[in-house]
């Protein structure tokens, strides 16, 4: 039978393989895995072949070819990825001024990993309620410099449902991944716009719950009108496996661009002559903020941090 990975318990995954009807999977031990070394072969937005148990768990044979799918960022030095959801449409970065403050360069490195995993990515403020007349000045230039780049950027409130419209339009008929500091409300909002957890819906069999620190897996949650949402809790940014000193450039939409007209196609963009992308932050057509993170990205790669 075919089903898709709605969470993840650590030993468990929970598969949806009808309307509302969840049936919790071990992982076959031969299973056959795909490219990537993980901890977690398995991840929420799978879609995956299994079979019944007489139980009424079932164990999982295949693991159909992922569109994409997107790593954490690994907290040690191991080689060892944790897949946080596959199959994506859109990841949101959920961020605040203050309440937590987020920096431009976090909001910078998450924009950058997405387009490195060539998915579309868009930013909410979230607890604008919150904000004084100094944080909404601030955040409409935070604002206008993002949108400026092409990316969607929602100001709302979890606490006040009619700001909450126009994203839930956007998210309408994708499925998206939740990122973003903890604190910032994402469960929250979660919770408002897509109040039906999948693997809530039917009923499990009790005996693997027992114990299980599910705050730290992916879950996928269901949208009213079509479409699903992921929470991904306590979770500090993305990874990108193996990205090269030029390859970073590329990531940051504008720099790419200048990257261009630079005069060495390997250019760095830190001291190269006639390097168009420096030209453009001295003219200010490409913001010092965006540079700074590039740059802080390009000293991380040395260290090998992005490994
Ligand atoms: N004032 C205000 N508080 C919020 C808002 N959204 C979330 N919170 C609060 O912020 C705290 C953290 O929210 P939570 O959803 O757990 O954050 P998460 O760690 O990102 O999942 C909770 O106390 C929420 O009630 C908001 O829009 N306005
Ligand atoms: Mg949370
Ligand atoms: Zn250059």
């Amino acid at each position: 039978m075919n089903g898709l990975v709605v969470k993840n318990t650590g030993s468990w995954y929970h598969v949806m393989y009808k309307v509302n009807v969840v049936v919790a999977c071990k992982m076959k031990g031969n299973l056959r895995l795909q490219e990537i070394k993980s901890t977690n072969p398995i991840a929420v937005g799978d879609l995956v072949n299994f079979e019944l148990n007489s139980d009424g768990t079932g164990v999982i044979y295949e693991i159909c070819e992922r569109r994409n799918y997107i790593v954490r960022r690994s907290t040690n030095l191991s080689k060892q990825a944790h897949i946080l959801a596959a199959n994506i449409d859109l990841v949101v970065l959920v961020a605040t001024i203050n309440y937590p403050a987020t920096s431009l360069m976090f909001i910078d490195r998450f924009l950058a990993s997405a387009e490195a995993y060539g998915v579309k990515a868009c930013l909410v403020f979230n607890k604008i309620d919150l904000y004084n007349s100094e944080e909404l000045k601030y955040l409409a230039a935070v604002q206008f410099l993002y949108e400026h780049l092409g990316y969607d950027v929602f100001k709302l409130s979890a606490h006040q449902p009619d700001s909450l419209i126009e994203l839930i339009n956007f998210l309408h008929s994708k499925t998206s991944l939740f990122s973003g500091n903890s604190g910032v409300g994402k469960s929250t909002l979660i919770n408002y716009i897509a109040p039906t957890s999948f693997a809530k819906t039917a009923e499990i069999s009790t005996y693997h719950n027992k114990g299980m620190h599910t705050t730290t897996f992916s879950e996928m949650f269901q949208l009213k009108h079509g479409g699903s949402v992921i929470d991904t809790p306590g979770i500090k940014g993305f990874g990108v496996i193996d990205m090269v000193d030029t390859e970073i450039g590329h990531y940051f939409k504008e720099i790419f661009q200048a990257s261009k007209r630079c005069r060495f196609s390997n250019c760095t963009h830190t001291n190269e002559p006639n390097c168009h992308v420096l030209y453009e932050v001295e003219n200010h057509t490409i913001s010092a903020s965006r540079y700074q993170s590039y740059l802080s990205m390009l000293t991380d790669n040395e260290h090998g941090k992005y490994r």
